[in-house]
């Protein structure tokens, strides 16, 4: 087929049949959610680290999404992982537990990423403690979404999987 053939089939496909970004969505937890379903349920829920892992992993691959799931309780190691994912991710997810509310860190890492960042906490955080109701992290997240428990990480994907599809969009044309 002549070129000006392929390009103008090309230019026409249907624009469900665009591409999702290949580089995964990198979520990670921080201190304590390795205890999720044994800490405080009342405010943390039954649900394990392992359970939330699941329901992600089950709506990333319906959203044609892949995603590298982690938790450490080491901001140190959690700044490594972002400064990992500025390359190698497409997102971020972070649940960045108590160092939502003390770390500039994590702020200048997120910040330096250069990437969509959803925060996403399980309990509404400003409902709570008044120490609670800052967020550090909140000036370098694209959105934030609080008080939902896990349903709020199924949620932070499908923003994700919109928003990498109207990037990939826009480069595209
Ligand atoms: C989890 C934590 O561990 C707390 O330190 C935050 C967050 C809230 C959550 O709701 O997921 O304050």
């Amino acid at each position: 087929m002549m070129l000006s053939g392929l390009i103008f089939l090309w230019r026409c496909r249907p624009r469900e049949s665009y591409p999702l970004p290949m580089k995964p969505i990198c979520i990670l937890n921080g201190p304590n959610l390795n205890l999720l379903g044994q800490r405080q349920p009342e405010i943390y829920g039954r649900e394990t680290l392992a359970d939330i892992h699941a329901r992600c992993e089950k709506r990333a691959t319906a959203l044609g999404l892949a995603i590298d799931f982690r938790q450490s309780n080491h901001e140190g190691v959690l700044i490594d992982w972002i400064q990992e994912a500025r390359a190698k991710a497409s997102a971020i997810i972070i649940n960045p537990a108590a160092f939502t509310h003390t770390s500039v860190a994590l702020l200048d890492a997120l910040t330096a990423a250069e990437l969509p960042v959803i925060e996403v906490h399980l309990s509404n955080i400003h409902k709570r403690e008044p120490f609670r109701h800052h967020s550090y992290v909140s000036r370098a997240a694209t959105g934030v979404i609080c008080g939902l428990g896990s349903k709020g990480y199924e949620l932070a994907l499908d923003a994700l999987a919109e928003r990498l599809q109207s990037i990939a969009e826009t480069r595209d044309v």
